[in-house]
């Protein structure tokens, strides 16, 4: 790849995840974890191995799917409430992280409302997140970036020159449904920890919806969603050296009610025996790995995660048919910033709900 612009060389990008190559560093990590998972009775490959290169590609097409309506909604009622986001958020001269950030053109979007002075790219795929960047720092050359190349999964260690108070971190896309709800919680404390009384979160909740739409969101005709899961076994293949044949596996997406989460899986389609150099595992047809959960949450639900999280909801803005959430939290208890102002009230809709 070519980086010759001056704009590459100012714009930091801390890749934490390769900085320690050592014994102990994440990529050893993420060897055991994914070994562990392959010789579990049950396997399972953590989500965050979707987002190499391609993978970050084919996520970006699953978005443009008219099946999955989650990034479009979500989208809809950003633009729709920006104004009172940002007056909510209280963002205007902080600092935005953007956690997953991909592209980044969502956080894009609400620059103008939100007016940061600082933005921070966070996101696995460092690579992927470099080029668009750069695209984004020729665009707001006003605006301080930093892109951070990190795990969200683990403990969030954000460099010493980030600013510290007015932070809001924005988490959109319904990400926080790959955490089972403990998982969850842990997380939102650990983004309490960053945020003092003038900072928020601003995220993404996909709500409860009927099986059938939930389910053609993640199983879409045209086959993306698929090819979506299957590249985690390229990348697996690649990672610990396994031989895994993509054509032996086959897709499989449902709702389950019970634990009102999508699941995903790789269903063995013969019986297969996958090696790698410490070992190999055998799969009998119709055996399968877990690739994903994907959480909905009923909107009081996610509320109540908050609170155990040691945050409160603060609004909430939800499109007409109630599919989708944003959801504005601060820390419980949070002093209110005398220059933040209370959100705009929203036309009274059922779809509002505020505190
Ligand atoms: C990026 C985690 C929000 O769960 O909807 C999309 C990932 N998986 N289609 C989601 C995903 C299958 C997505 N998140």
């Amino acid at each position: 790849m070519l980086r010759s612009t001056p704009v590459t060389t100012m714009l930091p990008v801390i890749d934490l995840e390769r900085a320690a190559p050592e014994v102990g560093s994440p990529a050893d990590a993420d060897r055991d974890a994914l070994l562990a998972g392959l010789r579990a009775p049950r396997a399972w490959i953590a989500p965050k191995f979707f987002y190499d290169a391609l993978g970050s590609t084919l996520f970006d097409a699953i978005t443009e799917l008219d099946e999955y309506y989650l990034t479009r909604t979500e989208r809809a009622i950003l633009r729709a409430r920006e104004r009172e986001i940002a007056a909510a958020s209280g963002c205007d001269g902080g600092t935005l992280i953007d956690l997953g950030a991909g592209n980044g053109e969502k956080a894009a979007s609400l620059f103008a409302a939100l007016r940061p002075r600082e933005y921070v790219a966070v996101d696995i795929s460092v690579d992927y997140m470099h080029h668009s960047l750069e695209v984004l720092q020729r665009r707001f050359p006003g605006i301080v970036m930093t892109g951070i190349g990190a795990d969200i999964t683990r403990p969030l260690v954000l460099p010493a020159h980030i600013g510290r108070t007015r932070r809001l971190f924005f988490y959109p896309g319904s990400s926080i449904g790959n955490f089972v709800p403990d998982q969850a919680q842990r997380f939102l404390a650990g983004l309490g920890a960053h945020i003092d009384d003038t900072g928020a979160l601003l995220i993404g909740v996909d709500l409860v919806k009927d099986a059938a739409t939930l389910q053609a969101a993640y199983d879409d005709p045209l086959g993306v969603t698929a090819a979506f899961n299957l590249n985690v076994l390229r990348r697996l293949n690649r990672i610990i050296g396994s031989d895994f044949v993509l054509a032996d596996w086959r897709h499989v997406a449902f709702f389950d009610a019970a634990h009102s989460r999508i699941e995903m899986h790789l269903e063995a389609r013969r019986a297969v025996c996958v090696r790698w150099a410490s070992g190999e595992r055998r799969f009998a047809a119709g055996e399968r790995i877990h690739t994903e959960n994907s959480y909905k949450y009923p909107l009081e639900a996610f509320a109540a995660l908050l609170g155990r999280a040691g945050l409160e909801q603060h609004a909430c803005w939800t499109d007409e048919r109630q599919w989708f959430a944003v959801v504005l939290a601060r820390r419980s208890g949070a002093r209110r910033r005398s220059d933040c102002g209370e959100p705009t009230p929203v036309d009274g809709g059922a779809a509002d709900q505020k505190r």
